[in-house]
């Protein structure tokens, strides 16, 4: 166990405020890997201190330069590949392939694509008689969860320094390690003092210290829908730049003509990935109903697969309501085909791979996340059904479309309410703006719609 103090403030590991600690939990087996300091809302407010005094030599530092401290933070990040595989699967519990190939691989491009971002992107550009100045939003504030604990951080600090921002971050408690690795690796690519910074601590403490702190200049929260309601009230009344990324129930529609088995093979797997830890997992499979029998039975073979290859959910309260849900979804009616609510080992927090049929849309289990390897197969009459279930949620996060015919499977997505929508299966792109419509969240992430949430224009008249 080690017990690690500090928190990286204005370029160096500062002890904390207070005496408090957070301990980090291994999920697989419940070992007390780690502690690390609680900050409190002093930690928070030398951090927001550091970040505006470092804002105005950061926000002046020429793209280019931005641009080349995005590319060395890259480049320590692929040294570290490994070192961050390791973390993330022993604070969150991932198997270490998932770690490696997503975990720290996805970071690693997201860093990479805003290291080109900074460089290529127009911060100033003419328009009739005017110039219009792309520039900085100022400080910011960004709170993170758990389920990609480095992505999480990296959409937000990669396009906040390539836009000349500065940072405070408050990683999830449940995953700090990696975020303190991420400090390490932005302090080793040369990034000024102050420009980045880690808090950790509790929500309701740290987190909510600098949700309202009044010299952050745009909060930028990715969590729980309630969580994020309360951050955006309290940012509408500062008057505050704001940016959610919530939950999200995401429709998988398999039209008649698809193929049905790659289609449901690779839906399974999108929704077990992460021990359906991802907010935009396709959780609702939409199927027609003269090949709905077959596809309930593919989904169960598909998901039995899963059962030892899965990892646990992060923590015991994340397991405790995932099972909640599976209960609630017997007792409203769906019929149980994989998986269920009894915890599949002794240790660790493990939820079994499971597979609902006979699903309604207005079950419990097709309108709230679950946030858990818990797949749901609806049936459709026609296509106009098949939208109107899919477009029946309060979210909008994300999607997939399969058909026979791409130019079938794009024209349903256009009409899809969603953020994003992959055709035929489709592939990440970390250009590709993702974020929500409806109550998924407000914002985008990544691509160049990530960078300009950190900027703001001013023109000047000639
Ligand atoms: O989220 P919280 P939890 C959803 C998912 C999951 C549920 C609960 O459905 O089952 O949320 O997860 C910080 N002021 N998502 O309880 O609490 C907290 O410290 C300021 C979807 O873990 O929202 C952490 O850093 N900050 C999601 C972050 O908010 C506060 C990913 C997220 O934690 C705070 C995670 C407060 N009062 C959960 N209270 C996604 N969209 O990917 C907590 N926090």
């Amino acid at each position: 166990m080690k017990a690690y103090d500090g928190m990286y403030i204005d370029g160096a590991w500062r002890p904390a405020a207070g005496p408090d600690v957070i301990e980090v939990v291994n999920p697989a087996d419940g070992q007390v890997i780690a502690t690390v300091p609680a900050g409190t809302v002093e930690d928070v407010d030398a951090a927001v201190r550091a970040a505006r005094a470092a804002l105005p030599g950061w926000a002046a530092t020429a793209p280019a330069e931005r641009a080349a401290r995005l590319a060395a933070l890259r480049d320590v990040l692929v040294a570290r590949q490994d070192e961050i595989a390791q973390t993330v699967t022993a604070e969150l519990g991932a198997p270490l392939k998932l770690s490696q190939t997503v975990h720290a691989a996805v970071p690693i491009a997201v860093a990479g694509s805003y290291a080109e971002l900074a460089a290529t992107y127009p911060f100033e550009e003419r328009t009739g008689n005017s110039t219009v100045l792309h520039e900085p939003v100022g400080v910011v504030g960004a709170i993170t969860p758990w389920n990609y604990p480095l992505h999480q951080i990296v959409a937000k600090a990669a396009p906040a320094l390539a836009a000349g921002c500065t940072i405070v971050v408050k990683p999830a408690e449940d995953t700090p390690l990696v975020a303190r690795l991420l400090a390490e690796a932005v302090h080793e690519a040369g990034v000024p003092a102050g420009v980045f910074n880690l808090v950790t601590g509790l929500g309701p403490v740290a987190g909510q210290a600098l949700a309202e702190h009044p010299d952050v200049d745009l909060v930028s929260f990715t969590g729980s829908t309630a969580v994020g309601r309360r951050i955006g009230a309290v940012a509408a009344a500062a008057v505050k730049k704001i940016a959610l990324e919530l939950g999200g129930k995401s429709a998988n529609v398999i039209l008649p003509g698809a193929d049905l088995a790659r289609a449901v093979n690779i839906g399974v797997a999108n929704v077990m990935s992460n021990s359906g830890q991802t907010c935009s997992a396709w959780t609702r499979m939409l199927v027609h109903r003269d090949q709905y029998d077959e596809a309930v039975e593919l989904a169960a073979a598909a998901a039995a697969k899963y059962g030892d290859r899965i990892g646990p959910l992060v923590n015991a309260k994340q397991q405790e309501r995932v099972r909640g849900y599976i209960e609630k979804g017997v007792a409203e009616g769906a019929r149980l085909v994989v998986g269920g609510p009894d915890a599949p080992r002794e240790q660790g927090c493990f939820v079994s791979p499971t597979v609902f049929a006979d699903v309604t849309p207005d079950m419990t289990i097709a309108q709230e996340e679950i946030f858990g390897p818990v797949l749901s197969v609806l049936r459709y009459e026609d296509e106009e059904d098949a939208l109107r279930i899919a477009n029946g949620t309060v979210y909008g996060l994300a999607g997939a479309v399969w058909a026979a015919d791409e130019a079938q499977a794009t024209a349903f997505a256009r009409r899809m309410d969603t953020g994003q929508v992959d055709i035929n299966g489709g592939r990440f792109n970390p250009l590709a703006p993702f974020g929500g419509y409806k109550q998924s969240g407000v914002g985008r992430e990544l691509g160049v719609h990530g960078l300009t949430e950190y900027l703001q224009t001013k023109s000047l008249q000639f």
